[in-house]
């Protein structure tokens, strides 16, 4: 599913983030930028040993709800945003640190030129974040950011499966039907 948000495209599909050709992909990570399962261990799988070696020459890890940039190695995508979302807590800190996380890596967007990227969904695997909750917080945060941002043209959410792509889905045609 497309929408129009502004002078931009927000989209959601079904897929896997590593076979993506937007100019950068996001990727869930750590604090301490270590690599481990879900989708960090499918993008640095497929993007092959230079981002780890990127990642441990430029930063000493990343705070939770903030995001770091690498270049892309073997992936069709040119870079690596490195987002670091809360592991779920129930906490009212943690929407503040989803969100965080999503709108640092479309700053390093910004700051990099880069006019279009795809995002996993953050936290909602290994750190237990609900899913209908974070895709609204993921959703309303993109939306909020393309609108003063028409530097950045496509923003797309490919959601590994099928239940996690309907709850996406779902959730953005009510984010963008309401008055
Ligand atoms: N493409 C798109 N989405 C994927 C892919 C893929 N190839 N593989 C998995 N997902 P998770 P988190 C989905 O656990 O909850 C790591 O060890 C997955 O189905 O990868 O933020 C890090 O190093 C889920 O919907 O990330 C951290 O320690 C979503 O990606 C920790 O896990 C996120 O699940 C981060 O946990």
């Amino acid at each position: 599913m497309k929408a129009t948000i502004h002078q931009s495209t927000l989209e959601v599909i079904q897929g896997d983030i590593t076979q993506q050709d937007t100019e950068a992909i996001g990727n869930a990570a750590n604090s301490a930028l270590a690599g481990g399962g879900g989708v960090d261990g499918a993008i640095h799988g497929a993007g092959g040993h230079s981002i780890m070696s990127e990642l441990k020459a430029k930063y000493k890890g990343c705070p939770t709800g903030s995001a770091v940039i690498t270049g892309g190695g073997n992936l069709k995508a040119r870079y690596v945003i490195h987002a670091v979302g809360p592991r779920y807590s129930g906490s009212p800190k943690d929407p503040e640190l989803l969100s965080s996380a999503y709108r640092k890596s479309l700053e390093l967007c910004t700051q990099n030129k880069i006019s279009s990227i795809a995002f996993p969904s953050i936290s909602t695997g290994i750190y237990g974040y609900p899913v209908e909750e974070a895709s609204r917080i993921a959703l309303k945060t993109v939306m909020d950011y393309l609108k003063d941002h028409p530097e950045i043209k496509l923003v797309r959410f490919v959601l590994f499966d099928s239940k996690t792509y309907g709850v996406y889905e779902g959730v953005l045609k009510e984010l963008t039907t309401r008055k």
